[in-house]
């Protein structure tokens, strides 16, 4: 495909003024009429044709007012309709009879069947393979919809706004009429016919309006939508409060489906759910499933101001939603459960999925200035670092100016298509602040580094923190500008009290921010009376890497004494990181692994304490993970060695703190009912910690055996089961307990998932072979998007040793699935293949076959636009 510039945009020629379709709904011939009325904007050429995007369409009607258009006025391409002729001011309506095929679209883009229940997915570009339009997120329109299906296969017929009515429609047949008064971009069009259940509510506005809530799902999975409609309830209220947003139709749907390439989508008034984040039991979800199911319902909720009220200008944009729904749903989280739990798991996420995408050969501005494949920028650039730009604006401009500019942002765009500058200028004419130097943060790729050291001038009782920023090249970005940074700190005294100066001189420093914005700069803390331990980037406040060479005593000291929970998890993560790399190195080199004592002590007095909330001190127990390491390493990896390592470290913590592991296993026993609760899901999220400590410390099923039998909830027996099929892989009682839990769940796709997942994911050599033999299983399918993510995602994402074998066989295996997934689902394979984007990072004979599979896929004929894209810049 071709390259699309952000500097190229600009308006359409035509104004599209309003839209009405009629579907006549069937598996693999459905009809779609649609009538556009459009005029031509001012001062455009009286010349100039309508072109109008398509894809795989067959067209069998064109009407210009009402009357058939002569073949010379319009030229139909494989990806367009272009229409000439037409008038130089007047209104004038296009009537487009396209015929599309639900049934064979595979891609999951546009509109399909999913379990024989017809559904769209239009964003991106998914609305052009419905009928032939201006498919761009700047035309906004007002939509009438009209849907005639079988009334039998088909009782519920939806779309999106408000139910206008519907009737029977001749033999066997029905139709309904809904109108959206929100005038929207094709993107958040959507439809759903077919046979469901439904769980209704009902919520009542700040105004007082009523709202009828729906969740529709399969037949007799209703009592599994029970924890989502509790979610959409509690993110209508804290919209409410907190951003004083009020959901303005009479009718809010879900539609949980189980084919669907994203976790979900937020089609006005009707969004579409991948089935995983809407359907939760204590027997077949786990903490961290209610976890997501809340996240993401309050997620495409909050898209209903930020994304669909205010929408985006072009793609280029797409931050801008996502960015900032991702920050509201974070904030939302952190509301509902533990901040600093929810902030750390937040932290762990970025740095292991966004980092590396940062820093390799898919790395790109959270703007990005051109893009081939739009699909591919879904990405945790676009997503994760949006927020975290949007958190830094909160940390610089404060939280009432953060409320002020978003007041501002929604009063003066409500009903637009925005951009970024759009929502940063709202900052800043609320509050003043200038955020041009800020603002590099939307269009400078690449992690900032920022290398740290602190002095202390006990006569003249001042402390010097001196700081350095640097961001590596990226591609297309070699010159990288100085950013402007907030970093939040602490300067900690002997018994964990802030020192308080007197004053600051080298920069700005308002309350407990530091506003790093040159590309080197000391500050220097006046009235400091003994030498305090600088706790830096609490919160993290900002996206960085920080180089800070802390003695070990000062680590321990943020780890014990630090008020802030993060820093203290960030204090561990830097204590166990050297001796996790070290412990790499010492296998790579055949020496024996060594343990820091500091780091057990630290670790073990936080796992221990009782006064820390359960979640926190999991947290703290999960040390970084295999990729963490290799990330740290930075080059040459041997993810053998990093993992042996690992687990030597693993297992000296196991044997110095075996009692208070067995204590904690033992005094966490719940003996109350199940709750998806944070508080319970910070117990057992302890206490199975406790159990990985005890498998290793003790060298035995038997605690995880025990473990899997007691179960009865699917966080616990999820969680034996990965102890026993990734510790004793050929042990009966694992082969047992996997053949008791596929029976078990035989009917239920999402619990087969973590059965395909936790497998795919056994370390080791024979993980490959597993894999293959579990793709035979007659529960695997490869038309179901999540059960390909279970198992071949999980393998090439999550399983650093078994997917790296040195003999390169699991890369070769790849590359012919991820051809195979791109006939069907060019999306999904495109996702999946990102999972080698780091490839340049390993020792050179696994670089050398990754990119061998890599080349195979390069020069393999009828590669999708999406994988081409992802293969090109990857190898590039
Ligand atoms: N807009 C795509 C799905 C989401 O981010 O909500
Ligand atoms: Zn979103």
């Amino acid at each position: 495909g071709r390259t699309i510039n952000l500097a190229d945009y600009r308006p359409t020629d035509f104004v599209l003024e309003r839209v009405d379709l009629t579907f006549e709904l069937d598996p693999t011939e459905t009809k779609v009429e649609a009538r556009l009325i459009f005029h031509r904007r001012e001062g455009v050429d009286p010349a100039a044709p309508l072109v109008l995007d398509g894809d795989e369409l067959k067209m069998t009607g064109l009407l210009f007012d009402q009357i058939e258009m002569e073949p010379a006025r319009y030229t139909e391409t494989a990806d367009s309709l272009t229409i000439r002729d037409l008038p130089e001011s007047a209104p004038f309506e296009i009537t487009v009879t396209t015929l599309i095929n639900p049934e064979a679209n595979t891609q999951l883009m546009g509109l399909y069947r999913s379990n024989g229940i017809y559904c769209t997915q239009c964003e991106a570009e998914g609305f052009r393979r419905i009928t032939f339009f201006p498919d761009r997120p700047d035309v906004l329109a007002v939509y009438t919809v009209n849907i005639i299906a079988d009334k039998a296969a088909n009782p519920l017929l939806l779309s999106n706004g408000n139910f206008l009515g519907g009737a029977g429609y001749g033999e066997g047949k029905h139709f309904a009429a809904w109108f959206d008064p929100h005038p929207k971009p094709s993107y958040l069009f959507a439809l759903v016919a077919g046979d469901l259940g439904v769980v209704e509510d009902t919520f009542v506005t700040m105004s007082e309006r009523e709202v009828a809530l729906k969740i529709y799902v399969e037949h007799g999975k209703e009592a599994r939508a029970a924890y989502a409609m509790d979610a959409l309830k509690r993110s209508m209220k804290w919209d409410e409060e907190v951003f004083g947003r009020e959901y303005d139709l009479d009718i809010f749907m879900i539609v949980a489906v189980s084919d669907f390439n994203m976790g979900a989508m937020e089609n006005k008034g009707l969004n579409i759910f991948n089935d995983k984040y809407v359907l939760a039991d204590p027997e077949t979800a786990t903490d961290q499933d209610y976890a997501n199911i809340e996240a993401i319902i309050a997620h495409e909720y909050f898209h209903n101001w930020t994304g669909n009220r205010i929408t985006c200008r072009d793609w280029f944009q797409l931050c801008l939603k996502e960015g900032l729904t991702v920050y509201r749903d974070h904030e939302f989280s952190a509301d509902q459960r533990s901040r600093a739990v929810k902030r750390i798991a937040e932290v762990r996420h970025l740095r292991s999925e966004q980092f590396p995408e940062d820093s390799g050969p898919l790395s790109h501005p959270v703007r990005p200035t051109e893009y081939r494949e739009i699909n591919n920028f879904y990405t945790t650039t676009v997503y994760e670092k949006g927020s975290e730009v949007t958190r830094m604006i909160a940390t610089i401009v404060g939280r009432d100016g953060f409320k002020k500019g978003m007041d501002l942002y929604f009063e003066r765009h409500d009903g637009e298509a925005a951009t970024v500058e759009d929502f940063v200028k709202c900052f800043e004419d609320a509050t003043g602040r200038d955020l041009t130097q800020f603002s590099l943060w939307y269009r400078q790729a690449g992690t900032p580094q920022i290398t740290v050291s602190s002095s202390y001038d006990a006569a003249a009782k001042t402390f010097s923190l001196s700081l350095e920023q640097m961001v590596a090249a990226t591609p297309g970005q070699t010159a990288k500008e100085p950013m402007h940074i907030p970093l939040r700190f602490a300067l900690i005294g002997e018994n964990g009290a802030e020192a308080q100066p007197t004053a600051v001189s080298g920069g700005e420093v308002s309350g407990d921010v530091l506003h790093l914005t040159e590309r080197s700069q000391t500050f220097t803390f006046s009235g400091i009376g003994a030498r305090p331990v600088v706790s830096l980037n609490r919160g993290f406040s900002a996206p960085v890497n920080l180089h800070f060479a802390q003695s070990t005593e000062d680590l321990a000291h943020i780890a014990r004494h630090d008020s802030d929970l993060f820093a203290r998890w960030q204090a561990i993560t830097d204590l166990s990181l050297p001796n996790l790399t070290a412990a790499a190195e010492a296998v790579g080199a055949g020496k024996p692994v060594e343990c820091g004592s500091a780091l057990c002590e630290a670790l073990l007095a936080i796992t221990a304490d009782d006064s820390l909330e359960p979640a926190f001190r999991a947290q703290a127990l999960a040390l970084p993970s295999e990729s963490d390491i290799a990330r740290e390493l930075g080059a040459n990896n041997d993810p053998d060695a990093i993992h042996q390592g690992r687990q030597a470290i693993l297992a000296a913590i196991a044997k110095a703190g075996a009692a208070t592991f067995r204590a904690l296993f033992d005094g966490l026993a719940s003996s109350q009912p199940f709750s998806p609760d944070a508080a319970g899901a910070g117990r057992r999220a302890l206490r199975n910690a406790a159990l990985g400590f005890l498998a290793l410390s003790e060298n035995s099923p038997a605690g995880a055996v025990e473990a899997f039998a007691e179960a009865d909830n699917m966080t616990d027996l999820s969680q034996a089961l990965t102890v026993l099929a990734h510790r004793f892989p050929d042990a009966t009682e694992t082969h047992a307990a996997l053949a008791a839990f596929e029976s078990r769940f035989a009917a239920n796709a999402l619990v087969l998932d973590k059965w395909f997942s936790i497998q795919a994911t056994i370390p080791g050599n024979g993980a490959l072979d597993r894999v293959m033999r579990l793709m035979q299983n007659p529960h695997f399918t490869a038309s179901n998007p999540n059960r390909v993510r279970a198992l071949i995602g999980t393998f090439a994402f999550a399983n650093p040793t078994g997917f790296n074998r040195p003999d390169g066989k699991a890369y070769h295996f790849f590359a012919e699935e991820i051809l195979a997934i791109d006939k069907r689902n060019p999306q999904l394979a495109a996702r999946l293949l990102t999972a080698l984007r780091s490839w340049r990072l390993l020792e050179p004979v696994r670089a050398d076959q990754a990119r061998e599979a890599l080349m195979s896929i390069e020069r393999a004929p009828a590669l999708s636009s999406d994988v081409a894209d992802i293969v090109e810049r990857i190898l590039k």
